[in-house]
């Protein structure tokens, strides 16, 4: 017995492929708060997005500043994510399924994914459209155009910091930026076919040490 074979109402929810639950309106994380998904699977409903490559989907999650957001899990499909408006937490969270994109900063400050997965995106993963700083900490990657992309066209100053994190089958690179003052760092990371690292990062402003490559 589920809540939907038993509806009969005028409108007939949306039933998950999968066990989860149906987000119809942007889930919003309270400034300085903490949202524990314990494990749970969240799915976007029609009213959010279908996960296309159609810009203006609705995020399934926004964190206000300050906010975290852990142990949730993102089914298909995954409309645009998760927004973040500055110094956000974003801990085990899994995307089964890129939607748009995974992440997009939305608003200056640092955010930190520190474990989970994301896969299976047709471009970006995770999208940066404000100065900030993005610490990528034991995160795994795998088939997406790229892991991070500087909205095209800015010249804001991101720093990325990645450590101990798995990227593989990017059709482009880990970090591609428009702005000469972006930086990043990897350490300690495994990549596996990844066409180029970087795109558009000053020379000068890069920092790898003990990355393998498999
Ligand atoms: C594209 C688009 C931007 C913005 C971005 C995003 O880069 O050109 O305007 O919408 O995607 O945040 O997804
Ligand atoms: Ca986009
Ligand atoms: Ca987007």
């Amino acid at each position: 017995m589920n809540n939907y074979t038993s509806y009969t109402g005028a409108t007939t929810p949306e039933q998950p492929p999968v066990d989860g639950e149906v987000v119809y309106e942007t889930i919003v994380v309270a400034a300085g708060t903490t949202f524990d998904g314990q494990g749970k699977r969240y799915i976007a409903g029609s009213t959010l997005g279908d996960g296309s490559q159609s810009e203006g989907q609705k995020p399934v999650f926004r964190l206000e500043r300050g906010a975290t957001l852990k142990n949730v899990v993102l089914g298909a499909p995954a409309a645009d994510g998760v927004h973040c408006y500055g110094d956000n937490l974003v801990e085990n969270v899994v995307w089964e399924d890129i939607g748009e994109d995974a992440l997009t900063i939305k608003a200056s400050g640092t955010v930190t994914v520190k474990g989970g997965s994301a896969k299976d995106g047709s471009d970006k993963v995770f999208q940066v459209n404000a100065a900030s700083t993005f610490n990528i900490i034991g995160f795994k990657a795998d088939n997406a155009g790229k892991l991070i992309r500087q909205n095209g066209g800015t010249s804001f100053k991101v720093d990325v910091f990645i450590d101990q994190s798995d990227i593989s089958n990017m059709d482009e690179c880990i970090f591609r930026t428009d702005s000469s003052v972006s930086t990043v760092t990897m350490t300690n990371t495994r990549y596996h076919n990844v066409p180029e690292l970087f795109i558009g990062v000053n020379a000068n402003n890069i920092t790898t040490s003990n990355n393998t490559e498999y």
